[in-house]
């Protein structure tokens, strides 16, 4: 990729942000690296998506940035009873330390059940909204960070595919090896397998996976917080209220910044990274649910299996910690 084919793209960010997470950091990455959003929509998945949605909307407002931020789905895309029970008697009994967030047995908004006449009540129009860009947009990068609900949606409510030619694709999440929800799931996988489906199915310009083990490799090292926090930037100011509220600590679970990677490896285009092509593929059903299998070889798909950690953290820094130039 070269930075003509980065320039004049539209750019769209599918998230379940909360807080100070990974998704939040790329946020503040994207917005302080210039690459602003032209839409972005939220998702289930660390909270609902309407937690999701006012908490991009404070995040653009910090930036000065007028964005739409448009809230979707709250639900995996096939949620009948059978399939619902199935996977919460699962969900009960993964080992009690697991992160399931959205996900958690006794949110009885995720799982409780819906009526037939309309299965989808709580849902926001993010994947009208998705199939609108995508239709009249000539070009988009589309970032996705959560769950693919509403990306999948969006694809079901095209009546023209081959729309989907015109725009990229980039997958924050999966694992190859080994997962972090079940042995084999990682979380965005495992929360809406169906939707991954839908999205490796459908004929993107290029649809690029990066998967758990690249996106753990970065960690955002305490000594990187400190220098952060002392900058006058928006994440400098975030980063130093967080750390003065809840102290970290001899913690360190504010070094992983998974959603950053992928958002860094879209948005900078010189970021060395190894990319293999083939066909990968997603398990819908338990036990297995959410597990990911890659075949490397003539496909659509690319993997990425190797990037530069160190160097990808460092280009994280030097653009959240750039000062504001205008309001
Ligand atoms: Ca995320």
């Amino acid at each position: 990729m070269s930075p003509d084919e980065t320039e004049g793209r539209h750019l769209i960010v599918d998230t379940d942000t909360l807080g100070i997470n990974d998704d939040a950091l790329a946020l503040y990455y994207l917005f302080a690296l210039g690459r602003v959003p032209r839409l972005i929509t939220t998702v289930f998945g660390n909270a609902s998506a309407a937690t999701s949605q006012a908490h991009a909307r404070t995040l653009a407002a910090e930036h000065g940035l007028d964005i739409d931020v448009v809230r979707g789905c709250e639900k995996p895309l096939w949620w009948s009873e059978p399939a619902r029970e199935h996977v919460r008697a699962a969900v009960a009994a993964l080992p009690a330390a697991t992160y399931v967030a959205a996900l958690s047995t006794d949110n009885e908004h995720f799982w409780g059940a819906s009526t037939s006449a309309n299965p989808h009540p709580r849902d926001g129009l993010a994947p009208r909204e998705l199939a609108k860009t995508l239709q009249t947009s000539e070009a988009c990068d589309i970032l996705a960070i959560g769950p693919l609900t509403n990306i999948a949606r969006a694809i079901q409510l095209l009546d023209d595919h081959t729309t989907l030619q015109r725009h990229r694709l980039w997958i924050s999440g999966g694992s190859i090896r080994s997962g972090n929800v079940t042995g084999d799931a990682e979380f965005n996988a495992y929360a809406d397998p169906e939707a991954l489906h839908t999205c490796l199915g459908a004929t993107w310009g290029s649809l690029v996976m990066v998967p758990l083990e690249a996106l753990a490799a970065p960690r955002l090292v305490p000594a990187a917080v400190t220098r952060i926090r002392a900058t006058d930037t928006p994440l400098g100011a975030a980063l130093d209220r967080l750390e003065r509220e809840s102290p970290r600590g001899t913690s360190t679970d504010r070094e992983p910044i998974w959603d950053v990677v992928a958002a860094a490896l879209m948005a900078e285009w010189d970021l060395p990274r190894t990319q293999a092509p083939g066909t990968i593929s997603v398990s819908t059903d338990l036990p297995h649910r959410g597990r990911i299998h890659f075949e490397q070889g003539q496909g659509a798909h690319q993997l990425v299996t190797e990037i530069d950690p160190d160097l990808l953290v460092r280009r994280f820094e030097a653009a959240v910690s750039r000062p504001r130039t205008s309001p």
